[in-house]
């Protein structure tokens, strides 16, 4: 397993449409594998195959949610080649943020409620509906699929203010 370097914009391989997993193999085990570390080594709720520079649709999420003690309990989720359908009228506001767009937030309107089919590591097709922040971080995701950021979602003034904040911090640290 491996940590992997996380792609930022504006790097021109997050604008790439990812293309369907074809076999279900152990090349794909690990992908997966590192995506999971990469994505907790982070940290993050989610991760895109994209992201760390392989353009296969696949996805990984764990919301980490806090458990009765209070400590985050892993509850790692894997899709592979999602399509989303049934999104519902009603739309909810949320303050996105994104690892390829570190330390920027801004507020995105999705559908509130969402359904899914893919498939799981072996291959195998599932589906789900999801809500609450389960169904805006897999739309926030399927984007990435399609080349699309958070950002594409805001007007082009904050859009280039983001990028520029963005820019300002990465000279400071250099
Ligand atoms: O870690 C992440 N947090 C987050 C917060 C609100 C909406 C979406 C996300 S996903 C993000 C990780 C990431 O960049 N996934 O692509
Ligand atoms: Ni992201």
């Amino acid at each position: 397993m491996a940590i992997h370097r996380i792609l930022e914009a504006p790097d021109p391989r997050l604008k790439v449409v990812s293309t369907p997993v074809e076999t279900f193999d152990a090349e794909l085990d690990t992908l997966i594998a590192d995506m999971f570390e990469t994505m907790y080594d982070a940290p993050g709720i989610g991760l895109a195959a994209v992201q760390i520079g392989v353009p296969k649709r696949v996805l990984v999420i764990d919301l980490q949610e806090a458990g009765e003690d209070g400590e985050p309990v892993r509850k790692p989720l894997v899709f592979v080649n999602p399509e989303l359908f049934d999104p519902s009228e009603e739309l909810r506001v949320y303050s996105e943020g994104c690892l390829s767009v570190p330390d920027q937030y801004a507020d995105v309107e999705r559908p509130s409620t969402i359904h899914v089919r893919y498939r799981d590591q072996s291959g195998n097709s599932h589906e789900a509906a999801l809500d609450g922040l389960l169904a805006t971080c897999l739309q926030h995701e399927m984007d990435h699929l399609e080349g699309i950021l958070f950002i594409d979602h805001l007007s082009r003034m904050k859009r280039e203010m983001v990028l520029k904040k963005l820019e300002k911090a990465r000279r400071r640290a250099a």
